[in-house]
């Protein structure tokens, strides 16, 4: 299976898709130990100028990594994010760097960690899909298809607003 994951992977590096007939089946792509699965953004309302894209990242090796940067054309800026909770008031407040720890799974999702998109260029529409690369300080840079979701993907109570209330 690692060999035609590989092969698949180098398929896809060298045959670069249309985002127009991406299909809508989750995508998983791997650098050195890392798998990066499901990257996805919620579609932007209305005029909205930013964004965010969400993904969940497996670190198999035995060494802990970190994203530092990631970049997109979809957008003039981009940023990784984290939300914080500022009384009872959850803010966005932007991150150096994503840790990767060693054998665990980083999950990027609306309401913590993502990458975020300042000043869009266009509105990212459900069922598009765009390219985003990553960078990570020892396994290097990735590219990985966003999916662009339905504005309400994934509970959309969770992202913005006020937090919880609880404990
Ligand atoms: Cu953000």
């Amino acid at each position: 299976m690692t060999l035609r994951n590989a092969l698949v992977a180098l398929l896809g590096a060298l045959f670069l898709i249309p985002s127009s007939t991406i299909a809508t089946h989750a995508e998983e792509v791997t650098v050195g130990p890392l798998t990066i699965a499901d990257p996805w953004a919620r579609a932007s309302a209305g005029r909205a100028r930013a964004g965010a894209a969400f993904m969940s990242i497996t670190n198999d090796g035995a060494e802990a990594d970190r994203l530092v940067a990631a970049d997109a054309d979809v957008s003039e800026v981009v940023e990784l994010h984290t939300h914080i909770k500022d009384g009872d008031v959850m803010r966005m407040r932007k991150v150096e760097a994503i840790d990767v720890p060693a054998d665990e799974t980083t999950v990027l999702q609306p309401g913590g960690l993502h990458v975020m998109f300042i000043g869009l260029h266009e509105s990212l529409k459900e069922g598009e899909a765009f390219p985003v690369t990553l960078t990570f300080e020892h396994a290097g840079d990735v590219e990985v298809t966003v999916t662009v979701k339905s504005v309400g993907a994934m509970g959309g109570g969770m992202g913005h607003g006020q937090g919880s209330g609880g404990q």
